[in-house]
């Protein structure tokens, strides 16, 4: 079976990636040395086996606090680093990065760090790796607007680093709408926009991203299967969705990879892409998404060569860059 082989060669882009989603026990307990930061597990293995999630706020609380040993803008850059490194070695071509600031500027640690130690790790990927790398700035959604206007103000020095913003963390009870004026403001400063939706959260928060946010992709997305409208809309305009297959399996959105609706959303004409979420905490990297989901599902070569263009399609790169690539 050759299918494997074709899924990891394949050129790719990976639109929907947390960077401190990336951070691995390994790199964890060596920042929280270099950074004398304790974490309440006695090593890599303790870390690892509290992985078992039942729901998002349960992979949430344990992200927030791996997070915690981030300090320095070298930290920031040898955790985007490594993962740069891991999506070359899989074929990502196009890398549209999400980090948290939120998670580090309440704990003191500026915004220029952050944005430093990433972008620089951005600009060397495409040196010495050959990976078009670019940063998205999530808004915390379980956090406030005033907070995000707040973020957004610190980050306005930087705005030539980032390419857009997204809004990420606990979905249930916050909808898109709480989010309405800073994503309008974002828009006019010509900031491409994103944001998570329907991953646990009902359809109506899709609607909502799309029609009071205007996002150009849904992040997740698979709870629109729920709705034939939506799907409709989704399949018309051609927005994307960026599918995490082996997050929503170790989050319970669906019981097992079997059950994975990726191959609905295709069917129904979607822009499905394939992505890592959170490699580190999830069981792998984009490649590993690709062939467990395969296996597990039954998609054959066609569809391999349609997610690998919606990837691309999707991707914000410039014109000349998506056309090379596709
Ligand atoms: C996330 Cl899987 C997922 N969902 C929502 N927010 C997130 N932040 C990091 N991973
Ligand atoms: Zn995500």
């Amino acid at each position: 079976d050759r299918l494997p082989a074709l899924l990891a060669a394949m050129p790719k882009a990976e639109l929907h990636i947390h960077i401190e989603g990336s951070l691995e026990p390994e790199l964890i307990f060596a920042l929280s040395q270099r950074n004398g930061i304790a974490i309440p597990y006695a090593g890599v293995e303790e870390l690892r086996r509290a992985y078992a999630f039942t729901n998002l706020q349960s992979f949430l609380d344990i992200y927030y606090a791996g997070a915690s040993v981030l300090i320095t803008a070298q930290d920031f850059y040898d955790m985007a680093w490594a993962y740069l490194r891991k999506a070359a070695a899989d074929n990502v071509a196009r890398a549209e990065i999400f980090f948290d600031p939120q998670t580090h500027t309440a704990r003191g640690v500026d915004m220029a760090t952050v944005i430093d130690g990433l972008h620089r790790a951005c600009a060397d990927a495409q040196k010495q790796l050959g990976v078009s790398a670019a940063l998205i700035l999530c808004f915390l959604r379980h956090l406030s607007e005033e907070d995000a206007f707040q973020t957004l103000e610190q980050a306005q020095p930087f705005l030539d680093k980032i390419i857009g913003v997204g809004l990420d963390s606990s979905e249930v009870g916050h909808p898109p709408e709480k989010f309405a004026r800073v994503f309008a403001r974002c828009r006019a400063l010509g900031l491409h926009l994103v944001a998570h939706a329907g991953e646990e959260g009902p359809p109506a928060y899709v609607w909502s991203a799309l029609d009071v946010l205007k996002v150009e992709r849904i992040d997740h997305g698979v709870q629109s299967v729920r709705d034939a409208a939506l799907m409709q809309r989704l399949a018309r305009d051609r927005i994307p969705l960026t599918v995490c297959p082996l997050s929503n399996q170790k989050l319970c959105v669906f019981p097992d990879l079997q059950h994975h609706n990726l191959g609905r959303l295709l069917e129904a004409g979607l822009v499905a892409t394939v992505n890592s979420d959170d490699p580190a905490y999830f069981g792998g990297y984009i490649n590993e998404n690709f062939t467990q989901t395969f296996a597990a599902t039954g998609l054959g070569a066609t569809q391999a060569y349609q997610l690998a263009r919606n990837s691309f399609e999707g991707s914000f790169g410039d014109a000349t860059q998506k056309q090379q690539l596709i």
